[in-house]
């Protein structure tokens, strides 16, 4: 399997509000290196760069206001004097008037976020972009032919909204690619996210539309982030009723538990006949994920690959969470190869 990768990730290492502290974001560049290297050690396949692509293909899937924001935030952050990350610190929650984008950057910040773990530091719009670059160029690879290809974007996308950020994420990768393969001809996409937490930007975003199926598999939002999104209930909206489908798992759940789930998951993903299958790919469902709740081994994610593969629809796999370092290349890596020791 190809992988794309971009070094740009690295201009962007941030902080996050945590326990109550602003420190190192559990997101950092070691991430996307650790898997790189995993990438490598194994020979899972060619590793290409990220080719440019036009601004377009970033406001198929965000609002322009939202995209012009993310480009000029840390120039007006850093125009007030700051030098440190720039974190909101207010939020128009409920009936404040939220229409109206506010005329300065900490109004801004709260406008466009819906937590303070998505800093703005003054790499991150470039390492945002070209983890966007990465799933459109491995997007290109399978809508050329290619049965499957992975795109290691750091940061990850799944949290980011049409209009907001959000936990960890900016852009939506898998949402972004998504809009990428419709424009290129195909009639229905479907889009698994397997990260431990509910893919609320992914959601947000095709939530009223029916040519993208969304399926989610996490943490069950009445305990975990985001808490406010990824309910079963939630199953999209007039055109897009049904095509919306959430799994919300207890806290503890082990690959038994886990599986009846994604094999549910992938019998309506095959049942909504997609031309292509985009995998937002969080391997934070580990035992040992600092931030999660789920008790999944390595040798699980190799079996999740596999069952990935019986779909037998092009793959795209998008990389999302994922945080105990250590283990964190061979867990990603273990579902791509799991994937194609099934095809
Ligand atoms: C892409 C992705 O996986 N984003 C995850 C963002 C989660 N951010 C907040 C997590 C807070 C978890 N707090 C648990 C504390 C355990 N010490
Ligand atoms: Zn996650």
């Amino acid at each position: 399997m190809l992988t794309v990768f971009s070094p740009k990730h690295r201009l962007h290492h941030g902080s996050e509000l945590k326990d109550g502290a602003v420190t190192p974001s559990f997101e950092a560049p070691q991430r996307a290196d650790l898997v790189l290297a995993r990438v490598q050690a194994t020979k899972l396949g060619e590793i290409i760069g990220e080719r440019d692509f036009e601004r377009s293909c970033y406001v198929a899937a965000h609002s322009e206001r939202y995209v012009s924001f993310l480009e000029s935030a840390w120039r007006e952050w850093a125009e007030t004097g700051r030098t440190q990350d720039a974190l909101p610190l207010i939020w128009p929650v409920r009936n404040m008037a939220i229409q109206q984008e506010p005329g300065f950057i900490d109004g801004k910040l709260g406008f466009y976020a819906m937590d303070a773990g998505a800093p703005i530091t003054a790499g991150t719009w470039e390492a945002v972009r070209s983890s966007a670059n990465v799933a459109l160029t491995a997007m290109d690879v399978v809508l050329t032919g290619a049965r499957s290809a992975f795109a290691l974007c750091r940061p990850p996308g799944h949290h980011a909204a049409r209009e907001y950020m959000g936990g960890y994420c900016y852009l939506n990768n898998a949402a972004i690619a998504a809009e990428r393969c419709l424009s290129r001809g195909a009639q229905r996409v479907a889009i698994l996210d397997v990260d431990f937490h509910h893919g609320n930007g992914t959601q947000n975003i095709f939530y009223d539309r029916e040519d993208v199926l969304f399926a989610s598999i996490h943490g069950n939002p009445f305990v975990s982030y985001p808490y406010f999104s990824g309910y079963k209930n939630e199953t999209g909206v007039g055109a897009g009723d049904g095509f919306t489908v959430n799994y919300p798992l207890a806290k503890g759940t082990d690959w038994s538990r886990y599986f009846e789930a994604l094999s549910h998951a992938l019998a309506r993903v095959i049942a909504h006949k997609p031309d292509f299958v985009i995998i937002s790919l969080g391997v934070d469902t580990f035992k040992d994920d600092p931030i999660s709740h789920f008790l999944l081994e390595s040798d699980d994610f190799h079996r999740m690959g596999g069952c990935i593969a019986t779909t037998g629809i092009p793959t795209l796999f998008v990389m999302e969470g994922g945080y105990m370092v250590d283990d964190l290349g061979v867990n990603a890596v273990n579902v791509l190869q799991g994937y194609e020791s099934e095809t």
